[in-house]
């Protein structure tokens, strides 16, 4: 085994045992949510993992060490510490390994690491892509370079509109990563259930996605899988208001110079601060739902 990873003992069972497991990443909790609620979602995602017949895996960097499932304190610790500990993205795990430093996963590192651990499937609310203006800043996220060589299966709500969602497309097609919508046509955008750009599959069952996910393995390919679910009709936020919010984060986050590593936190904080707390709420559902799907795949994909 990687000398620098330590699977967490339940986490290890199950792998052994041939049981389903789910990974999860902890940028979400450190920046993606504010304290205490981002502690309360994280073990209740935890809980609706293990409803779901699975196994979850938190996944961060502790003293320098690469962990695959994370102790009820871990997580607390990484949700008081907010901002303060690294945003660890695959550039950053020599020096904080080397450091024996703290780092909050992303969706990047977060594949990274459960796929040296044996975790296939891995849930989240969002991740990176394009942004909007990467014509000319070349931002993008290294997420989308992960899913391009690393065979895990991510289960989003698809991407905000913080991102330039066409270019990500683009972006992912030409990588080769599969989109696949879950009882959908078109790429959901995170806080809404549309965003009028169409995905490559519609898929209605974890099984068919189980099946989708073995045949890509089978087959020797290395690029991850993108699953897009949408957030349940009832959490889902009013199209205008939030892209109002959206479009005034961005304009402000230009206006500060706002660069690198520290624009997608800026901008989802922002925007919670403009919706006034409303966005948390349905963030919080549809990583609710993500954890509920991906737990049914993995479990699917065990049998
Ligand atoms: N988008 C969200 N919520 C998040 C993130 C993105 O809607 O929490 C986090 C994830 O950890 C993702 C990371 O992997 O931000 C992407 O950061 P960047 O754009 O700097 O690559
Ligand atoms: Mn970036």
């Amino acid at each position: 085994m990687n000398k620098y990873l330590d699977i967490a003992p339940e986490v290890a069972a199950a792998l052994e045992a041939g049981k389903s497991v789910v990974a999860l990443e902890s940028t979400i909790i450190s920046h993606g949510m504010p304290y205490p609620q981002n502690v309360e979602t994280a073990l209740a995602v935890e809980q609706i993992i293990r409803d779901n017949g699975a196994v979850p895996a938190t996944i961060a960097i502790i003293g320098g060490r690469l962990k695959a499932g994370l102790r009820r304190d871990e997580i607390e610790y990484l949700g008081k510490q907010g901002h303060a500990v690294a945003k660890a993205s695959r550039r950053d795990l020599p020096v904080l390994v080397a450091r024996g430093a703290d780092g909050a996963c992303t969706v990047t590192t977060t594949m990274m690491i459960a796929h040296m651990a044996g975790i296939s499937v891995f849930a989240t609310g969002g991740i990176g892509g394009v942004h909007r203006g990467a014509e000319t800043t070349m931002d993008i996220s290294a997420d989308l370079e992960e899913l391009a060589q690393t065979p895990v299966m991510v289960v989003c709500a698809g991407a905000k509109s913080i991102l330039d969602l066409g270019l990500t497309l683009e972006y992912l097609e030409t990588k080769g990563v599969p989109v696949i919508g879950y009882g959908t046509e078109e790429l959901p955008a995170f806080y809404t259930r549309s965003s009028g750009f169409r995905v490559d599959y519609r898929v209605d069952t974890p099984e068919e996605l189980a099946a989708a996910f073995a045949a890509q393995r089978g087959m020797g390919l290395k690029n991850g899988m993108l699953v897009t679910n949408p957030i349940p009709e009832e959490y889902s936020m009013d199209k205008a208001s939030i892209d109002a919010a959206i479009d005034a984060a961005v304009a402000e986050a230009e206006e500060k110079g706002i660069r690198g590593k520290q624009t997608t936190p800026f901008l989802l904080a922002k925007i919670s601060e403009i919706t006034g707390g409303n966005s948390l709420a349905s963030n919080i559902q549809l990583v609710f739902n993500n954890a509920r799907l991906a737990a049914q795949t993995a479990v699917a994909l065990c049998k």
